[in-house]
């Protein structure tokens, strides 16, 4: 069996492949470097859609996560779009990679984890169907800075019931989580359909890490569509009404976001 078959039929079997030292040393450079950017960029209304929470540690707020930069970081773009991110999802699930979404979650010091959800649940409105999500790590990741845990003995290609963004506890019996324990040269290529969850982030430093969703070309190239609907109905907290709540987009996060 060739090692791109024996990839894809652990992504169909388990739902999720990890690569280790997939990324070099220039990729890397290139994703620290946008995420350090956008972390000190101001607020403004606009492309770029920064998001923020509480800390658990001292209540003071702090950048929960960062979304829609691709098309003003052209290194970023080439590497999501055409480069190495995007011949993994190809070279894991067999899919023609459309870019969809890309956020990186920054999880400060005490910043919140996630309750056990799968992703495709939020994206219906655009694709019924699988999408492919790249998760890769500026920082290590950990125990401690609340990794990623990943349902490894179970698997449904299928939308599991969720009651306010959380899969519903009677799903969950038996099952056995992984810690994903990464390096920033890891990468981990997911389904949209894998349960995951995460905790708090409980050591001194960030726990940034890029989430990139991809769906089959074969649907269209629906990243504009998806921006467009949750800047309207999610919009960065400088671009908020505040006579409206919009706190349905977030019941996922074992906190609000802001
Ligand atoms: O950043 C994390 O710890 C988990 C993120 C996640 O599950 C999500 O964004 O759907």
């Amino acid at each position: 069996m060739t090692e791109a078959r024996k990839l894809q039929d652990h992504f169909r079997t388990h739902g999720y492949v990890l690569l280790k030292n997939y990324l070099d040393e220039e990729s890397l450079l290139i994703l620290r470097d946008c995420a350090v950017a956008l972390d000190s960029l101001p607020d403004k209304p606009g492309k770029i859609m920064k998001y923020y929470e509480l800390s658990s540690c001292d209540g003071s707020r702090i950048l929960n996560r960062v979304e829609q930069f691709a098309d003003s970081f052209s290194d970023i773009n080439a590497l999501l779009t055409e480069g190495v991110i995007a011949e993994a999802v190809k070279l894991v699930s067999g899919i023609s990679p459309s870019l969809f979404k890309e956020k990186i979650n920054f999880k400060m010091p005490g910043g919140g984890g996630f309750n056990v959800h799968q992703d495709a649940p939020a994206f219906t409105k655009f694709i019924r169907e699988e999408l492919v999500v790249v998760m890769i790590p500026v920082d290590k990741t950990d125990e401690k800075n609340g990794c990623l845990q990943v349902a490894g003995n179970f698997f449904k290609k299928e939308i599991i019931p969720h009651v306010d963004g959380t899969v519903e506890i009677s799903h969950l019996s038996g099952i056995k989580w992984e810690k994903i324990i990464m390096n920033p040269s890891d990468i981990l290529v997911f389904s949209s359909w894998l349960l995951h969850k995460s905790n708090t982030n409980f050591s001194t430093g960030p726990r940034r890490n890029y989430f990139v969703t991809y769906n089959d070309l074969k649907h269209g190239r629906m990243r504009d569509e998806y921006f467009d609907f949750k800047r309207k109905y999610f919009p960065p907290l400088v671009e908020r009404n505040p006579d409206v709540s919009y706190q349905g987009w977030t019941s996922k996060l074992s906190k609000q976001i802001l």
